[in-house]
């Protein structure tokens, strides 16, 4: 049997995305949307990112989370306030959720900050079909995940605009080859800013988080 699909099944997911883009552009606020697989150090780098920012940008964290508001709780001391999403099972956050957040009448992510991070479920699948509107994307690779994950999950790291390898601490012990994971995410995508860092050490950290503040500054100019 052929089935013909006459419309795409994500139109309306990717109309909320338009919208949540523009509602950002409106007011100045910048969204990262932050990727990568199940423990590849997405709080870890979070927490390090956001205590660099404290008291220069007002930061807002959405977290999503299948289940439990652990990481909700570890990121809450260094930001404005953080929103757990709980999926209850679906392996992606979609712009919806972040539009009512955005605009919701109880407090809206959109009163009082400056920069919305986006922790996305841990996954290098799903989350990288869904835009939520974001304005920067960041897909992590940690090194005990294998070289092999540019070439296997391609979309992931090809549609970001900036891959932190994290967990660089580790190399003496695991097999990860960083100069070749680096050619290879250069194939996919050869604009993209690559960061090496460990936050264990805080190797690497600084060059993450100085990128991340010029993007910051020429995009507030620019809006
Ligand atoms: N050695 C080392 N361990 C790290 C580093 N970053 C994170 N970890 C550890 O890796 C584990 C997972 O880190 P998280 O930051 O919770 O990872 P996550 O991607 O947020 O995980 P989920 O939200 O469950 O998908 C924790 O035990 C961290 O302490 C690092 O740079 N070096
Ligand atoms: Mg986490």
């Amino acid at each position: 049997m052929r089935v013909y699909l006459a419309r795409d099944l994500r139109e309306a997911s990717k109309n909320c995305a338009q919208k949540n883009r523009e509602l950002l552009e409106n007011t100045g606020i910048i969204m990262v949307n932050v990727l990568g697989a199940p423990g590849a150090g997405k709080t870890s780098l979070l927490e390090e990112t956001l205590k660099a920012f404290m008291g220069r940008y007002r930061a807002s964290v959405i977290e999503g989370d299948l289940y439990t508001s652990e990481d909700a709780q570890r990121l809450e001391r260094w930001c404005r306030g953080v929103v757990q999403i709980n999926t209850e099972g679906a392996c992606h956050l979609e712009a919806g959720y972040i539009g009512c957040l955005l605009t919701r009448e109880k407090e809206p992510l959109l009163a009082g900050t400056d920069i919305i991070f986006v922790e996305n479920i841990g996954n290098l699948i799903c989350p990288a079909e869904f835009d939520l509107g974001e304005d920067i994307r960041v897909s992590l690779l940690s090194v005990a995940e294998g070289n092999d994950k540019p070439r296997k999950y391609p979309l992931v790291f090809k549609e970001a605009h900036a891959v932190v390898i994290t967990k660089c601490d580790l190399m003496p012990y695991v097999d990860f080859d960083l100069e070749r994971a680096v050619e290879d995410l250069r194939l996919l995508n050869e604009e993209l800013e690559i960061f090496p860092l460990s936050t264990k050490t805080g190797e690497g950290v600084e060059a993450w988080c100085s990128w991340l503040k010029k993007q910051l500054e020429s995009r507030t100019k620019t809006k």
